[in-house]
């Protein structure tokens, strides 16, 4: 019994020297972050990130609707819903951060490379919205897709 927690104490010191030694790389390595941090573009990154951890909360018995963003697209490009439904878009990402984003609706959901993420989603007013996605370029690139709200 005794040997394993010698070890489980050793590894915990050894862990402890190397945490130690790294936080006295850390003064070096923070430098190039804080100048890349001074730039406007990498500060609007930065806001931009933390906007797409937030997603729109999922009601209740919401109908999945799973989503599949790319870059540049998503599939399905076309969903249909129906004014007052409460859907959750249920989205998953194979390569990069895409999210999943309508103007107008509140809508938002973001999901990062190999993740799924769900967000809550309800239109009370039939007609077509456009849903896109955020990241700078995507857009223009290709990522948008229409949401089709039929009156109920
Ligand atoms: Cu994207």
């Amino acid at each position: 019994m005794r040997r394993p927690l010698i070890a489980v104490l050793l590894s915990v010191l050894a862990l402890g020297f190397v945490l130690t030694a790294c936080g006295d790389d850390d003064p070096s390595a923070d430098r190039p972050m804080e100048s890349m941090a001074d730039g406007g573009m990498d500060d609007e990154m930065m806001n931009d990130h933390d906007d797409h951890d937030e997603s729109t909360p999922v009601a209740d018995g919401a109908r999945r609707i799973e989503v599949a963003a790319t870059s540049f697209e998503f599939d399905p490009d076309e969903i249909t819903v129906t004014a007052g439904e409460d859907v959750a878009i249920v989205l998953t990402s194979d390569d990069l951060l895409h999210d999943f984003t309508i103007d107008d609706v509140d809508v938002h959901v973001a999901a990062d490379r190999g993740e799924t993420a769900e967000g809550g989603l309800r239109v009370d007013e039939p007609g077509e919205y456009t849903y896109y996605c955020t990241i700078a370029g995507h857009r223009e690139a290709g990522m948008e897709g229409t949401l089709v709200v039929e009156e109920p």
